[in-house]
Formats: C-alpha cells, structure tokens, sequence
C-alpha cells in the first residue's frame, strides 16, 4: 500500500525535526541554556521549563550501539536500555553529550541499574519512582518532585519559584491539548492520515525546544489534516487498529508499517510517545503544585506500576472512542513488566471489549521484518 502523499512537506519537516534538534541543541549550549536529558514520562518536564531549561529525551531507538553496551550489560536486556546505555558510553548520541544533567527514575529494574553505571559518564539524578499509586506512593513522589527541584536548583545556581511552576504547568497543558486535539483526529472514520505518518508529528513534536511555540504549531498540523481531510483526501476505509505496549520509535515504527503495508490503518497509539502520558493535564487550580505535580504523574498507567488499573482505564475509553478494531501489543525482547502485563491486557481486550488481540515481540533489528509482516496480515486478514 503507497503511503498517503497529501501532507508531504509537513511531515517531512518533522521526520527532519531530530536531525534540525541536533543544531538546535547545540546553539542552545552555546548560548548557555541547560539541557536536560530525560529517560522516562514520569519526569515532571514543568521543573526543568520553569528555570528555562530545554529538555530532550534520550530513550536511544536503534541497535547501533548495543555491541558496546553488552560489553558491560548483560545481552538479554531490554534492546531500549542497552541502545540508550551504548549511546552514552560511546558518545555518539549529541544530545547525550550535550545533556548538562540526566535524569533517571526507578521504573523497570534493568533501567534503573543501568543509571548506576551512566553515572559514570555525566551527572545523573535518579527519581526514585514508587510502584503503585496509593496515598503514601504519592506523599514519597511529591517529596521526590521536591528534591529534583532543589537539584536543579544546586547544579544550576537558580530559583525554581511556585509562580514559574505555575506557568511551565500552563504551557505544557497548553501542549497536551493540543496534542490531544491533533492525535484525536484519527477518531474520524475513515482515518484522516496513516498512523505512520501522525507518529512521526508526535515523535517530532518532542524535539522542539521551544516549547512556548509548540501547541500553535501542533495545533496549524491538525487544521490543515482537518481542512485537507473535509476536502476528501482521507485514508481508504481499513481495520483500525489501536498499538500498546512498550514505547514505540525509530526501529520499532516497523510495527506500524507492517500493520498498515498489510491493511490496517494504525488509529490510535496509546504507548508513551502517544497518549500515555498526554491525556490526564495537570491541575492548574490545585493551590499546592508540587502536590499537583505528584498527582498527574504518578497516575501514569505505565507497567511498572504494581497494580496498573490506569493503563486498563486508558484502554477501556480508547477502543471505544477510537472504534478500534483490533489491539495490537508490542513488547521489547526482555520487558518483563510489559511481558508478564500482556496477559492481563489480552484478557481485558478479548473479554470486556470483545475486540482482537495480539502480541507482537520485537527488538531494534530488522531481522524479523518477514516475521511481522505474516503474523500482523494474518491478524488483520480476520478482522
Ligand atoms: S512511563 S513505558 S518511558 S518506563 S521497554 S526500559 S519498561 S524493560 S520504557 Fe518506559 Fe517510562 Fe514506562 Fe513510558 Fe524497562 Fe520495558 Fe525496556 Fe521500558
């Protein structure tokens, strides 16, 4: 199937948005704005935006630097972990070595004792992330939000005041409704644009440092899918397809386009990169904003909460609100927590939403291309 060509130059401007983030990152060092680099959702963005600084996230999406990781960790290790630790070994990631600070938070346990050795090549701040999310979990993530702040504060010589809090926490809801408006395009049926093609405004999206301009950015990308698909450009009727899972990204995109060179058209994406961490915006009426901040992030449905009744809440309204078809999930070689979730996931999509599941594990090679695309035709033959 030939990709959808009628948003050519917007999409190609943000598949380039990695390569222009590189250039942007460095003038930013030169004219001495701190870069933060970040691992994990969990992180509240809002602290680092209200003392000015850019953020770049460093999950590392391909298996080129994995020989060098697994000199020092072990090789059944979660491909994400190994990639991202490589990168920073071997400096061959610029945000990596541009990052003034890295910061890190207990989620899964091959994460967090790689920090252990990444400290050994820039200074490294790891949040110590709670596994559930009751009353005391909170009370632990909002004195963690704390002591970040004043880390922050330490390492950079500033004052991270409540009031700049208040209006990093403003601009970045600003930028959740905006994505939110832009990815809930895809509810329309038949789809406005291949999920391809919408990943790569989400994953470019994260590599502008400007964040004031972002959300009217976002916002232009969606009126003009909108207004394009209102004059009878959107995508042929398809299955529609919902992906979860593991964080979806560069070598991994070969799930989306193994689902839609086979048929389907991918709808809705609820990893991180998609609406995981987007849908819930922070409460800018709660007068205590570290509370505030505590509360959005510490309810993210991410698998390494113990239990993890978010994600299934998630899941619940996006099949609904996406009339998906069949749910697709992707689990990176050696992810346990999202391995051993997956049962639980495939017993609520099957059983409560009466829709199609299946599993799809990958790493960041290609060698399972073939594989893909005959298991992901055959699933999406039956729907
Ligand atoms: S909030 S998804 S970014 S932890 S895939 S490294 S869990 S072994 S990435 Fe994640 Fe934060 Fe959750 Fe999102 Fe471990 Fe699994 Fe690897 Fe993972």
């Amino acid at each position: 199937m030939e990709l959808k060509k009628n948003l050519p130059a917007i999409f190609e401007d943000f598949a380039d948005a990695r390569q222009a983030a590189f250039l942007k990152a460095k003038a930013l060092k030169d004219q001495n704005v701190p870069l933060i680099g970040i691992f994990c959702t969990y992180f509240p963005q809002e602290l680092a935006m209200a003392m000015g600084a850019s953020i770049v996230g460093l999950c590392a999406t391909s298996d080129e630097t994995i020989p060098e990781a697994e000199m020092d960790l072990p090789r059944n290790l979660c491909p994400l972990i190994k990639s991202s630790y490589g990168f920073g070994k071997t400096d061959k990631c610029p945000f990596f070595y541009f990052s003034d600070l890295v910061v890190g938070e207990t989620t899964c346990d091959g994460k967090k004792k790689m920090y252990e050795y990444l400290g050994e090549f820039k200074p490294v701040h790891v949040m110590q992330l709670p596994s559930d999310q009751g009353e005391a979990s909170l009370a632990l993530w909002k004195s963690e939000i704390i002591r970040m702040k004043e880390a922050l504060e330490a390492q950079f010589g500033v004052t991270i005041t409540e009031e700049d809090i208040r209006g990093a926490i403003a601009l970045k809801n600003d930028e959740r409704r905006a994505l939110k408006h832009l990815y809930g395009l895809m509810k329309q049926d038949p789809a406005p644009v291949l999920g391809q093609d919408l990943f790569k405004v989400l994953l470019g999206s994260t590599f502008e440092f400007d964040r004031s301009v972002l959300p009217g950015n976002l916002t232009a990308i969606a009126e003009k899918i909108q207004s394009e698909y209102e004059a009878g450009t959107a995508v042929d009727k398809r299955p529609r397809i919902l992906i979860t899972g593991c964080p979806v990204g560069g070598a991994t995109e070969k799930v989306i386009k193994a689902i839609e060179d086979n048929g389907g058209v991918a709808v809705a994406f609820e990893n991180c990169n998609g609406t995981k961490a987007v849908e819930e915006l922070v409460d800018e009426d709660n007068p205590d904003v570290y509370d505030a901040l505590a509360r959005k992030y510490l309810n993210i449905g991410c698998s390494v909460m113990s239990p993890n009744p978010n994600r299934l809440k998630m899941l619940d309204t996006m099949i609904d609100d996406y009339a998906v078809d069949g749910v697709v999930e992707m689990v990176l070689t050696a992810c346990h927590t999202y391995g051993v979730e997956a049962r639980s996931i495939k017993r609520f999509v099957n059983e409560k939403k009466n829709k199609p599941y299946i599993t799809i594990e990958t790493d960041y090679s290609s060698a399972d291309i073939g594989q893909l695309n005959t298991r992901l035709a055959a699933f999406i033959e039956m729907l």
